[in-house]
């Protein structure tokens, strides 16, 4: 019989890697350690993720971060086995992370050549409630591996990032991924009893449901182009006749879910205004967004094509389908030209 259970055939995240690897004759391997050591850390996180409650690290440490936010006592400790996991990989020179307002740069012995923007633990504020939480990965290689890392190997474009991903700690542990250039997204959920993630979502590409996903408390704040889509996605344009089926509206509150759930079943996620930091969540979910056929766009300009200014440099953004971003880039074009 052909039951799930007693498959033989299955693919793992690593086998996927080093096959990958395989076919790149430049390649040393070093990416693929470090992608080992990123699934490590997100098989950590996701065990104390779940234990949570039991282990009482629930709650607030009664601090704020740098993005003036609460810090769960989750956001600490996910950060300290990401930092930790990717220095002892050996193939890092610089973390970027949303709890760190600084830059790590890795001492001489353990540096490597490739830097990690990251969010350990996105959606935090979420923890306490069990709603799906996440990890997002950007990484980039160094400009000159003979030079002194610095800002510059990460103040940069997202169309330069070599790979991208996330893990979602939900219903179950799921790692999506994908590399620049490879048109490719690639999910492995985890199996706990093996310790694995498994190969269950090759070459993910956007479905096409009608669902869009915003914050409308932010109501108040949204500019005419956001507000002139969400009306075209309620009511029927003028002069419409027949039946109308308006979108569906889910938001999750969890960068994560909800661009899982985008990347799943189609539609649009909108964060407008500048919330979402560049470098460790719009750009990683980017790169996934454009690989799985979608688009993802500031309103005015693709949201890759963006230079962040500073490490946690904030943007609006638009991602999903090409046919919805596209609606609301011509209503921004349409905004500017009445001004
Ligand atoms: P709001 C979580 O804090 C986060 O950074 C993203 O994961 C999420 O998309 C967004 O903020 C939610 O923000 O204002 O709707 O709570």
């Amino acid at each position: 019989t052909k039951r799930e259970d007693l498959r033989t055939d299955f693919v793992t995240l690593t086998n996927d890697i080093l096959q990958r690897q395989q076919h790149q004759p430049q390649a040393k391997g070093d990416l693929t350690i470090l992608l080992s050591a990123i699934s490590s850390a997100c098989k950590w996180i996701s065990n104390v993720v779940r234990k949570a409650e039991l282990l009482k690290v629930i709650g607030v440490t009664g601090g704020t971060n740098v993005q003036n936010e609460n810090v769960q006592k989750l956001d600490i400790l996910s950060n300290q086995i990401m930092c930790n996991l990717l220095r002892d990989s050996g193939k890092t020179a610089i973390l970027v992370s949303e709890e760190d307002d600084d830059a790590i740069f890795i001492e001489d012995g353990k540096k490597g050549f490739y830097c990690v923007c990251f969010d350990p633990l996105d959606g935090s504020s979420n923890i306490d409630c069990g709603v799906s939480i996440g990890t997002i990965f950007g990484i980039y290689r160094v400009k000159d591996t003979h030079g002194k890392p610095s800002l510059a190997d990460v103040l940069r474009p997202g169309t330069e990032m070599v790979a991208a991903g996330y893990c979602m700690y939900g219903s179950s542990t799921v790692l999506v991924l994908t590399f620049q250039g490879s048109n490719e997204v690639n999910g492995y959920t985890l199996d706990p009893h093996i310790g694995e993630f498994v190969l269950t979502h090759r070459n993910m590409k956007l479905g096409k449901k009608k669902i869009y996903s915003i914050n409308e408390g932010n109501e108040s704040t949204f500019d005419d182009a956001i507000k002139g889509y969400l009306k075209s996605v309620k009511y029927p344009p003028p002069g419409h006749t027949g039946k109308f089926t308006p979108y569906s509206a889910r938001y999750v509150g969890s960068m994560v879910a909800d661009v899982h759930r985008t990347i799943l079943y189609g539609g649009i996620f909108m964060y407008p205004g500048g919330k979402l930091r560049i470098l460790y969540e719009c750009f990683p979910m980017s790169l996934l967004v454009e690989a799985a056929g979608g688009k993802a766009s500031t309103g005015r300009k693709r949201m890759l094509e963006v230079t962040p200014e500073s490490l946690h440099a904030r943007s609006g953004i638009i991602l999903g389908t090409k046919e919805e971003v596209d609606k609301v880039e011509e209503l921004y074009k349409q905004l500017d030209a009445a001004k």
